[in-house]
């Protein structure tokens, strides 16, 4: 079987691993899964290109991520970072581990040898021993893109980078709108319109609708590869009572004018989900597409998240053998 998913950070990484987990502990044959990661969090900072959501998804799946952070490395010290702060070097809003840094390090020599992005990404999934388990991790772009917040401070209106928006003001400046530069002339980076189009399941993980998931479907083709997929697309809301459970998707929602709720989040996807799965707090019109389906969407363990993550993959397997024709 082949499942593809969309996936930007912390809420994708641990619904991923919760779908590892449910597809070891449940079924026999091979799977290959093949991750499909957001880069428009991507910053270049002191010289090194640091990659997010596909950092976390790679400590996430490879066992190595700061578990209550849900970001960076577990048992991690701070000495380059200390460092370089006495040096006066900023940013210093950002927190970068020692061992993080080796990611950034490595990556950013073999992006200036040439190396692709995609490529730079199998080698440290690769570290990480996601070939061992059937996963393929793709940045959803080998182009440079970044996402950029248009704030207002006063009579200041300016463009600040994403993650200066997130982590230094935890998104609390207002937002008049996401600039995404290099997403128009962006291609798909190689794989990821096969791993669309060749999938069984395609699953779209409870991550951030606007600047994560939002990010993805906007590089040129991959709507349209979602679109003409015969593989049955199943989202999971990243709202619970029409809350994120963490992160700031309410207020990036807030900023393109799209309410706060798990029908409006299927709304930005309408045009090619065909299920959807939402909290129980969080009862929606019973629609024949997406055909919704409602149960507990806490991620509270690893457990948890393969009970939700294996719901999903069991409503995707359900509506296609509902298409398969008879
Ligand atoms: N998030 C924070 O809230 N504070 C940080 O200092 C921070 C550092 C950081 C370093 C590496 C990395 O891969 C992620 C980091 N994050 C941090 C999380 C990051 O801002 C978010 O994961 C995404 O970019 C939004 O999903």
């Amino acid at each position: 079987m082949r499942i593809t998913a969309l996936a930007g950070g912390v809420g994708g990484a641990r619904f991923l691993r919760g779908l590892l987990h449910h597809l070891e502990r449940t079924r026999a044959d091979r799977t290959e899964l093949t991750i499909i990661g957001n880069t428009g969090d991507d910053i270049t900072l002191f010289g090194l290109r640091v990659c997010p959501d596909l950092d976390t998804l790679l400590y996430t799946l490879g066992g190595g991520v700061h578990e209550t952070q849900g970001w960076g490395r577990a048992d991690e010290s701070h000495h380059v970072a200390e460092e370089l702060a006495a040096l006066g070097a900023t940013p210093t809003w950002f927190s970068l581990g020692d061992k993080d840094f080796a990611t950034h390090i490595y990556r950013s020599q073999l992006l200036g040898q040439g190396m692709p992005l995609s490529e730079v990404t199998r080698l440290l999934a690769s570290r990480w021993g996601l070939p061992q388990r059937g996963v393929s991790l793709l940045p959803m772009t080998d182009t440079p893109v970044e996402t950029h917040v248009v704030v207002t401070e006063g009579e200041r209106t300016r463009a600040i980078h994403f993650q200066e928006w997130w982590v230094k003001h935890r998104a609390a400046l207002p937002a008049e709108r996401f600039v995404v530069a290099g997403l128009d002339r962006a291609t798909p980076a190689p794989g990821v319109l096969d791993a669309l189009r060749g999938a069984d399941v395609v699953l779209l993980p409870p991550s951030n609708p606007v600047v994560s998931i939002g990010i993805i479907l906007g590089v040129p083709g991959v709507r349209d590869a979602l679109r003409g997929s015969r593989a049955p697309v199943v989202g999971v809301s990243p709202l619970v009572g029409g809350r994120p459970v963490r992160g700031h998707a309410d207020v990036c929602l807030q900023t393109i004018g799209v309410d706060s709720t798990s029908a409006a989040v299927a709304g930005l996807y309408a045009d090619f989900l065909d299920g959807w799965l939402v909290d129980e707090s969080d009862q929606m019109a019973g629609t024949s597409r997406p055909l919704v389906s409602a149960r507990p969407l806490l991620m509270s363990s690893v457990e948890a998240a393969a009970d939700i993550a294996g719901a999903a993959l069991d409503l995707g397997l359900s509506l296609a053998s509902k298409d398969t024709p008879a």
